[in-house]
Order: C-alpha cells, then structure tokens, then sequence
C-alpha cells in the first residue's frame, strides 16, 4: 500500500455534489481505501471568465499501479460528465494526481508530484489538513516551504 494524495476541483453543475460522488467513487476502488478528506473549499478559476471552483484533497491507501490508478480516475471524470473541450476550461470534475507515496513520476500521462500544486494554495491548503507536517516531496521539497511561499489569499473554507 502507498499513500496517494489527490487533488479534486470541480466548477460545474453543483461542484459540491460532483466532489461527493468522486469520493463514493473512490472509496470503491480496488485495492484501495480512502484514508481522508479534507474540507472544501472555494475560489476564483484562475482563468477568468468561469465560475469559481469548489476544491479538496483525498488521501487513498491503494497498491494500485501509477497508471491503473490514473485510468481509474479518468473514468470517474468520464463517469462524471467531464469533457475535455478546451485545456483549463470548465469541468464538472478533475481529479489529479498530487503525490504517490515516495515516488518520482515523469511520463508522457503522468507527472508526480503534480506539476503546478506548488503554485496553487486550492491544492496546498487542503492537503496540509491531511499530510503530516514534515511531508516532504519525493523531490526533496517540504510541504512546509511550499505553504510558506504560497499565501492563503483568495480561498474560503466551508463548512
Ligand atoms: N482554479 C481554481 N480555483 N481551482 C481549480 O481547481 C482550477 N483548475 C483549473 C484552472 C482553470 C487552472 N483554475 C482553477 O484547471
């Protein structure tokens, strides 16, 4: 089993709703158990001119491969209405891989450790509510750092 962390938005079609279907869709994966949740949380897209999005992190125990887990969650993001119209447009769901227990992963489908979280305190935030607070990236990088560097500006926590 291997800690994985996943990054969850959604920006369409009740976003809260869509985020509680993905994790009954996960909780329901082989192989696997969902260990956590964080909170929700609200923000502006960061490409203007679509709603804002509503966001949280899911921590899964799985001996899933890499790139089984990943066909996985595109199903899900198929499953759930998702289309791939435009890169950063709208979506009913995304679900991405952040972290996959200590690994380096760099493949044409799949980087790890995701490669904008670093920038993004909708992915730092929530996943600080689940990850020790000595994490430290298969890069070498500290959670830690990265929450310093990445304010917590622009995002609203629900209930
Ligand atoms: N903005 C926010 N707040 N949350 C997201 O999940 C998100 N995802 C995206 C873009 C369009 C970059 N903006 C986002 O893909």
């Amino acid at each position: 089993m291997e800690r994985i962390y996943i990054g969850m938005g959604s920006n369409l079609a009740a976003p809260a709703e869509q985020l509680r279907n993905a994790l009954d869709a996960l909780a329901q994966l082989p192989n696997s158990r969902l260990a956590g949740v964080s909170a929700f949380y609200q923000s502006d897209s960061l490409s203007p001119g679509q709603p804002r999005y509503t966001n949280a992190v899911a921590a899964l125990d799985s001996s899933l491969a890499p790139l089984a887990l990943l066909d996985a969650l595109q199903a899900i993001e198929h499953a759930q209405g998702r289309e791939r119209l435009e890169r950063w447009g709208p979506r009913t769901l995304d679900l991405d891989i952040l972290l996959f227990g200590n690994r380096l992963i760099d493949e044409p489908r799949l980087k790890v450790p995701h490669y904008h979280m670093q920038a993004r305190p909708f992915v730092l935030y929530p996943l600080a509510e689940l990850a020790p607070s000595d994490l430290q990236l298969a890069d070498g990088r500290h959670l830690r750092d990265l929450l310093d560097a990445c304010p917590f500006v622009g995002l609203e926590r629900l209930a």
